[in-house]
């Protein structure tokens, strides 16, 4: 059995899946396959085995930037959401991707990200409004007057569409210049509106969506040298003038020419001490072995050490999809194992790795929600069961509604009631053989009479 919190909406002071639970035991259907030796038990101790859940134990996220193409791969949706409590869409919230012409969006491939994290809890990064890179030749071609309005318009419209899902927004993304000019770099943002325009960009963010943080985001600037020195000053000054700026993101792509500064924690400290949150969010490290893990375990320990630092992100979840693949720079090889320097984060986070990897963990599986559809008076919700890593013949999963609510119809399970009529208990029909990773769902209708809030899902238990 898995409990993770991610994926239990409970209200504070809503217990009724924990006495569920406890009358369960009495009832001793636990303990009877318990003595079968077919239930594997963890309880909130089994979230310290992955990285998304000794993150959260010390405060903080770990994720992955997310592909929606490899979202089908069985195994790359298994080790993201049994490892990842974090995900930013790699390249589906660009401007190329969703406003490939000027003022019609696009949103396809990137609600599919949002989708997927949201049914598993998972805080979702937007990356990114504004940036010189995957932008769409129109954009390049407008006067400063257009290029202004496009860029507010744009800024606008996807903070919106999005208005609640995101936890953090790259607004502006690698504005400096390389090297010592501590200057703006070329972009037609930069070229026709000048300096101001990264100012504007974060109060047309702030006004689209007040409830997300908004970050400036850049690479070589994970040490202190002269373009981190230029965002340093535009983050003090923008502290100091009101402009809104919640964080800052530091990519840290890391190899032998651009390697983990000395200063890499020094450096955090001294942009959380601006007043905004840090938060690592492009990580790769090229190399291999205990030199790749040794510089992964520093970037990691640098963060807890900081403590505005809120997350950490990987750049990929498998070294076979990585940008730069060849460098082999993530914590899972091309066949999801997990690497040393898989190891040394999860240790540095304070999780220890047990039964991950390979055969002796016994059967256990997860159970996660979404809602499906909604109507005036119901709304449809959908439960997705995934064996852990191990094969399993049978699951078990509650859903429990609020008082208001009733469930009026069940599929692809075989539901049994409490004398509540409340707690449903859902067993397989049909679909209770899961192969390692694979997934079923069940679903049902919900009558709302007025309380529109999700179901509580309790724990999975699978043998
Ligand atoms: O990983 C992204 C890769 O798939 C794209 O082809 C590339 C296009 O520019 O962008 C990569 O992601 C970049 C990120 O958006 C911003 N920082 C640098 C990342 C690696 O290039």
């Amino acid at each position: 059995m898995v409990i993770d919190s991610r994926q239990v909406r409970q209200e504070p002071g809503d217990r009724r899946p924990r006495l569920r639970v406890r009358r369960a035991f009495s009832l001793g259907v636990v303990g009877l396959l318990t003595a079968a030796g077919v239930l594997a038990l963890s309880g909130p101790a089994s979230a310290a085995s992955t990285l998304g859940g000794a993150a959260a134990a010390k405060g903080r996220y770990f994720g992955a930037a997310v592909a929606a193409n490899h979202l089908g791969e069985a195994p790359y949706a298994t080790t993201l959401d049994t490892e990842f409590n974090a995900v930013t869409p790699e390249n589906e919230m660009k401007w190329d991707a969703v406003e490939s012409s000027r003022n019609s969006f696009n949103f396809g491939s990137a609600d599919q990200i949002v989708g997927h994290a949201q049914g598993k809890g998972m805080k979702i990064r937007g990356h990114t409004l504004v940036w010189h890179s995957q932008l769409p030749g129109w954009v390049g071609g407008l006067s400063a007057t257009e290029l202004r309005s496009a860029m507010n318009n744009h800024i606008t419209k996807v903070m919106q569409h999005y208005q609640g899902k995101i936890y953090a927004w790259d607004v502006v993304n690698e504005a400096f210049q390389d090297g010592n000019s501590g200057a703006g770099r070329s972009s037609p943002f930069q070229d026709k509106l000048g300096d101001g325009f990264i100012e504007e960009a974060f109060r047309t963010a702030r006004a689209a969506d007040p409830g997300a943080k908004l970050c400036y985001n850049d690479y070589n600037t994970d040490g202190q040298n002269a373009k981190s020195n230029a965002v340093y000053a535009m983050v003090k000054d923008f502290k100091a003038r009101g402009v809104p700026i919640d964080c800052v993101g530091f990519q840290s792509h890391f190899n032998n020419q651009s390697p983990v500064p000395g200063d890499y924690q020094q450096n955090l400290q001294r942009f959380a001490d601006l007043g905004v949150d840090v938060q690592i969010t492009e990580l790769d490290i090229e190399g291999s072995g205990t030199a790749q893990a040794d510089n992964y375990r520093r970037v990691t320990q640098a963060c807890l050490a900081v403590s505005r630092c809120t997350g950490i992100t990987v750049w990929g979840v498998t070294d076979k999809y990585s940008w730069r693949a060849s460098g082999t720079p993530l914590l899972f090889d091309n066949n999801y194992a997990k690497k040393p320097a898989y190891t040394a984060v999860l240790t540095a986070l304070g999780g220890t790795s047990g039964g991950g990897g390979g055969g002796g963990g016994g059967a256990s599986c997860t159970a996660s929600y979404s809602e499906t559809q909604r109507w005036g008076d119901r709304f449809n919700g959908q439960v997705t069961v995934t064996a852990g890593s191990s094969a399993i013949s049978d699951w078990t999963v509650t859903v429990t509604v609020r008082s208001a609510q009733s469930v009026s119809t069940t599929w692809n399970g075989t539901p049994s009631w409490d004398s509540s009529g409340k707690v449903m208990t859902m067993r397989p029909n049909g679909n209770g053989n899961l192969g390692a990773g694979a997934a079923t769902s069940f679903g049902f209708t919900v009558m709302a009479n007025g309380d529109w809030s999700a179901p509580a899902i309790g724990s999975c238990t699978a043998s």
